[in-house]
């Protein structure tokens, strides 16, 4: 294990002014159970260093970005688009929330989506890969909240499948294949009583590491592991898939997960497990899923191996030489670094798990996420110190001292990422900071304070922060794309597959849709099809009877960039937004008696305020 540098014991003094220095704090927080949050009340002042560095990026009016920014944005269910180095946010694209800017929630495309559920808790965010890097097709986010994995296609930046993972609760890390399209692994975080089992018993509680098809998003198979799983990661091969996994102890309170001073890293044999699934060897279900689940609990099992690494682990992520995966300690101030070509000899048994680990450098305290470049140097973010270790892997193979620079950001730390950090082209550019509080450093924004999120050029022998704002709760994590690898098309093919009920619903009734304004009655059901062209829908009338199940198909006819519709229906709580070329189509019951305005919400003309039309029920 390296010695503390220079660096390390400047910041131990500082820390000690506060009266504990900073592994007095974390036992503290160990010992007695005080939150993060406490340890922060000792915690430091703000750097000024770092402060006059901040919002030093200028991106010109008119000029584009160099990089794509995908957030995952936290509780609010949702993933964000941003434009870096400028930091300036381009879209927030609904997953599992409701949202009426588009629609999503309110079309009868996205209500099957959601399936009635309308929140989430968007954690981690992934794109497709091909040969190790981004192929531009998909993005791939879980939500804890409900244990589901739901897609985003980047050609229209929209979600266009989620499903529901089972047998599992507290989806947390996700991680697609890095060599090609092929399967998205998903963690469970939370142990759980499955197929009868006691809930009153926690012995008898399971966890589930998953593998979805990415294509189909169907789930393929299942493996039960030991403890429960944490952070995802993939290799560049194909080989494995990874989990770091804390509460090996089985714990259900918080004192009972903290026993052991070492967890695992859990590395999953795909190929042994595609094996044995295909040919039904060994594999069970659980309750009603048809899932075929593979148990790799017991010592020494061909399927999981477990690496010892200390302690509560936090975080695993995979260097771009793809030779490395480094998981952080949480509540040890160390990484591990694991070597993968060696796993192979462990899985046959030649070495022991815990002769895969080849460094252990001590970082900071607290150290959760760690991003890399591209000349060997990781990045660690250090939640409790609120500070980014940048350190030298191979000095730290050789049991040197790998610290290089500590960075303080503001405060307390969670995700950071790099430029291109998870795939095989990291190129050392930006690091983003994600922090957790941002306490005194925005206007007061009442008890719910912003986030603060960091940007800090790594290009340089020195980190320098030169973005400095404040963020909606909350930016959980974030990956920085280049943009070219990023192609999302401007107006929508009427032929895409999106619009299939539409086009059936159309061609049952003999539409030519999307060129024909018609209005239908059978029975109760009421079905329209009209267009939508600034400054007017294709009806400034519709007409309906109390009782009656109402079907508008509405298709934005509309071929220019940028000019975009919507069709809001006064008080029936229906709001959805139609980009040109697009068929949208919304059902909703005729329940009051009267007249109702539906009109344009996006501001499309001249003549915006004129779009709209009467909705007569009788
Ligand atoms: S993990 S708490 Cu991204 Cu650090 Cu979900
Ligand atoms: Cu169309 Cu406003």
């Amino acid at each position: 294990m390296a010695k503390d540098s220079e660096n390390n014991t400047k910041e131990e003094s500082q820390s000690v002014k506060g009266g504990i220095n900073r592994r007095q704090l974390l036992q503290m927080g160990v010992a007695t159970g005080v939150s993060a949050a406490a340890a922060i009340a000792v915690g430091k002042a703000p750097s000024a260093e770092a402060a006059e560095q901040g919002n030093s990026v200028h991106v010109g009016p008119g000029e584009l970005d160099e990089y794509y920014g995908f957030w995952s944005g936290g509780q609010s269910g949702e993933v964000r688009l941003l434009g870096l180095p400028s930091m300036r946010e381009l879209k927030r694209i609904p997953v599992f929330n409701r949202d009426c800017t588009y629609g999503h929630g309110f079309t009868n495309y996205t209500k099957d989506l959601l399936k009635g559920k309308i929140s989430g808790d968007t954690h981690h965010l992934h794109l497709s890969y091909k040969d190790g890097t981004y192929d531009g097709k998909y993005g791939f986010v879980n939500d804890k909240a409900q244990a589901r994995l739901a897609r985003i296609r980047l050609d229209y930046m929209e979600c266009d499948k989620i499903i529901e993972i089972p047998n599992c609760q507290g989806t947390h890390g996700i991680f697609p294949s890095r060599h090609k399209i092929d399967g998205v692994y998903c963690n469970a975080e939370f142990r759980i009583p499955v197929d009868g089992a006691d809930p009153e018993d926690p012995t008898q509680y399971t966890c589930l590491h998953t593998c979805v098809d990415a294509e189909s998003m169907e789930v393929r198979w299942q493996v039960k592991v030991n403890g429960n799983l944490d952070l995802c990661a993939t290799d560049y091969q194909g080989r494995y898939s990874m989990a770091c996994c804390y509460n090996s102890e089985g714990g259900v309170i918080l004192s009972e997960m903290m026993a052991n001073d070492r967890d695992w890293l859990a590395v999953f044999n795909l190929e042994a497990i595609e094996k044995d699934v295909k040919a039904g060897k060994g594999t069970t279900t659980i309750g009603d899923s048809k899932v075929p689940v593979i148990d790799g609990t017991a010592e020494g099992n061909p399927y999981v191996l477990y690496i010892p690494v200390p302690k509560s682990p936090h975080g695993v992520n995979v260097d771009p030489t793809g030779k490395y995966a480094v998981c952080s300690g949480k509540l040890s101030p160390t990484c591990t670094v694991v070597e993968l070509d060696k796993v192979a000899d462990a899985f046959a048994g030649k070495i022991k798990p815990r002769d895969c680990v080849v460094a252990e450098p001590e970082v900071g305290v607290g150290p959760l996420h760690t991003a890399f470049d591209d000349k060997g140097n990781a990045y660690t973010s250090i939640f409790i110190d609120s500070v980014v270790t940048k350190w030298n892997i191979a000095k730290a193979i050789k049991g040197e001292n790998p610290v290089i620079q500590k960075l303080d950001v503001h405060y307390q730390v969670g995700h950071i990422n790099a430029s291109m950090s998870e795939t095989k082209d990291a190129d050392g550019k930006w690091v983003i900071s994600l922090n957790k509080f941002s306490k005194d450093r925005f206007l007061p924004t009442g008890p719910f304070h912003p986030e603060n999120e960091q940007l800090i050029d790594i290009s340089g022998d020195v980190m320098v922060n030169r973005h400095d704002g404040s963020a909606h709760p909350e930016p959980h994590d974030a990956l920085i794309v280049k943009r070219e690898l990023i192609r999302p098309n401007k107006i929508w093919d009427p032929a895409d597959r999106k619009f299939e009920f539409e086009r059936k619903l159309a061609a049952k009734h003999g539409v030519n849709l999307g060129k024909e304004n018609k209005i239908f009655r059978e029975g109760n059901k009421v079905t329209v099809f009209m267009t939508s062209m600034a400054p007017a829908f294709g009806f400034p009338r519709i007409d309906a009877k109390v009782g009656d199940e109402v079907t508008i198909v509405i298709t934005n006819i509309d071929m220019v960039e940028d000019l975009c519709h919507g069709f809001c229906l006064s008080h029936h709580d229906l709001n959805v937004g139609i980009a040109p070329q697009e068929t949208v189509s919304v059902t909703f019951t005729a329940d009051q008696k009267g007249l109702f305005w539906y009109y344009c919400p996006w501001f499309c003309h001249a003549l915006h305020l004129e779009m709209r039309g009467r909705f007569i029920v009788t």
